[in-house]
């Protein structure tokens, strides 16, 4: 643990096995990711919702395909690290970052909860800081290597920004998040857009 780092940020290194990884990224390579969109405009990034998808121009939680058999392993370890019911991890979503690929600043979006970011594939640094500009606390990059988890709970979830910056190798990440509590969940108006998905983030 950093003093640094945010009230609400956790980092576990080696989460997962070598062998765990390339059973996962075999499965990915399966799934149809798609360009991730925001206000029409298609990003580097690739990926693809499961359990809920969030959708940004309605600003509402939609439903998603079930999350499949093949993150049971990682679901679990994610639970079992964090300590959090492993019936809580509702949404999972697979991003694929080729050369280039980045994700902005942000807060994620509001029907999710707890936060937690699996690395795969190669290492990469996730950039924190205050989500209050008047906040002057610098920029801090934690370095999140490949088959790690990192958690964004408390303060570290609802005050500050993360960010991935272009990556260098292709790298895939698993964000699991739970729900906020109530959270209204409306049904997908066409469950097959998923097949080719791009509006999930
Ligand atoms: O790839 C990551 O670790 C960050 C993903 C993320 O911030 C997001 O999907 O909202």
């Amino acid at each position: 643990m950093s003093e640094n780092w945010p009230e609400g940020f956790a980092y576990y290194p080696d989460a997962l096995t070598e062998a765990e990884e390339s059973d996962l990224l075999a499965f990915i390579e399966t799934l149809n990711l798609g360009p991730f969109v925001f206000q029409g405009n298609p990003s580097l990034r690739h990926v693809r919702n499961f359990g809920v998808d969030f959708d940004y121009e309605r600003k509402i939680a939609v439903e998603a395909p079930p999350i499949p058999d093949a993150f049971n392993t990682v679901l679990d370890r994610v639970a079992a690290l964090t300590g959090t019911p492993r019936g809580d991890l509702a949404e999972l979503l697979v991003t694929r970052y080729p050369p280039g690929a980045s994700i902005t600043w942000h807060r994620d979006s509001r029907p999710f909860e707890a936060i937690f970011g699996v690395s795969l594939e190669s290492d990469a640094p996730l950039k924190l800081r205050p989500a209050n500009p008047k906040n002057a606390k610098p920029i801090l990059t934690v370095p999140v290597a490949r088959r790690s988890v990192y958690a964004l709970t408390g303060a570290a979830r609802s005050k500050w920004l993360h960010h991935v910056p272009p990556v260098k190798e292709t790298r895939v990440s698993l964000t699991i998040r739970t729900l906020r509590p109530g959270l209204e969940i409306h049904p997908a108006a066409d469950l097959a857009q998923y097949q080719v998905p791009g509006q999930d983030g």
